[in-house]
């Protein structure tokens, strides 16, 4: 997907919510176990029932693979089953040396089409480069992570001063640009995201962290928002959990309605 088909979306639809698809067999409801493939019953369910409010999907990656093979086949069917026009993100937080990080792409843009694979910044330019070398298909670099140790490594200042994540946010710059390069920033640093965004003033930006890790919708677009918008918003377990009953996948509409007129409201404000 292009960065001018994700912002009509995002016009169209007046939200800029990302519905994170996190399913764990321990928190679905009971009666899904019942089902050949749980897992997917849960996602379609959810899918279909908050696709009128999201412009972008974020399975993470980890909630699949746990399963084995079946969680991977679960994964593949998933993303098949995302409307074309929403975007999707691969949540794989992948990054490797060159060659590899190639069969990382190939697996997530190949095997399966993800719009999108987040990836870790550590291994520097050579473990990225190659996932930008897809048409139409999107790097989300980790730069300001929302846990907290997030301060372990990405605070630390250098001589000058500087912070981790500012230069990852800097030099990542030259690798890509704000048309296949997104950057993660934690919604619980709403004091920083403003800083993010004087650093990286055109690039969209993946917020998790609202919802059950407390982050402010309000103060995100604050201070993240630019004039294609540039922000993506996560909320997972806000969402898909909201209700652990058989009207689970109504209580996520109810969920994702709400934050998507929260978003209306702040579009017409910030925007
Ligand atoms: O900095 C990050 N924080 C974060 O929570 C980067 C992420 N990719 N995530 C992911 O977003 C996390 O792994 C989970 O899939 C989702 C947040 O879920 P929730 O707190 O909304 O339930």
């Amino acid at each position: 997907m292009t960065r001018s088909e994700l912002f009509a979306q995002i016009q169209q639809k007046s939200s800029f919510l990302c519905v994170g698809l996190d399913p764990d067999l321990e928190k679905i409801p009971r009666h899904l176990l019942a089902e050949p493939d749980p897992i997917f019953s849960f996602c379609q369910a959810i899918i279909e029932e908050t696709a009128d409010f999201a412009v972008a999907y974020k399975p993470n990656i980890a909630f699949f693979e746990a399963l084995g093979a079946k969680g991977w086949d679960t994964l593949a069917r998933v993303e098949e089953l995302i409307p074309d026009d929403i975007f999707t993100i691969a949540d794989a937080k992948r990054g490797d040396i060159g060659n590899t990080s190639k069969l990382y792409a190939k697996a997530f843009f190949e095997s399966m089409d993800f719009d999108s694979v987040t990836v870790a910044p550590y291994m520097g330019k050579d473990s990225v480069s190659p996932f930008l070398e897809f048409d139409n298909k999107w790097v989300i670099l980790l730069a300001l992570t929302s846990n907290a140790g997030s301060m372990d490594f990405q605070l630390i200042e250098d001589k000058a001063g500087k912070p981790l994540y500012q230069s990852v946010l800097e030099k990542s710059q030259d690798w890509g640009s704000p048309e296949n390069l997104m950057f993660v920033v934690g919604a619980t640093r709403g004091e920083l995201i403003g800083e993010v965004r004087k650093s990286a003033p055109d690039h969209f930006f993946l917020v998790p962290g609202v919802g059950a890790q407390g982050g402010s919708l309000s103060e995100v677009a604050k201070y993240g928002m630019n004039s294609s918008c540039g922000i993506l918003v996560n909320s997972s377990r806000g969402i898909i959990y909201a209700s652990g009953e058989k009207d689970f996948a109504k209580a996520a509409r109810r969920e994702a309605k709400k934050l998507q007129e929260e978003m209306k409201n702040l579009l017409q404000k910030y925007m």
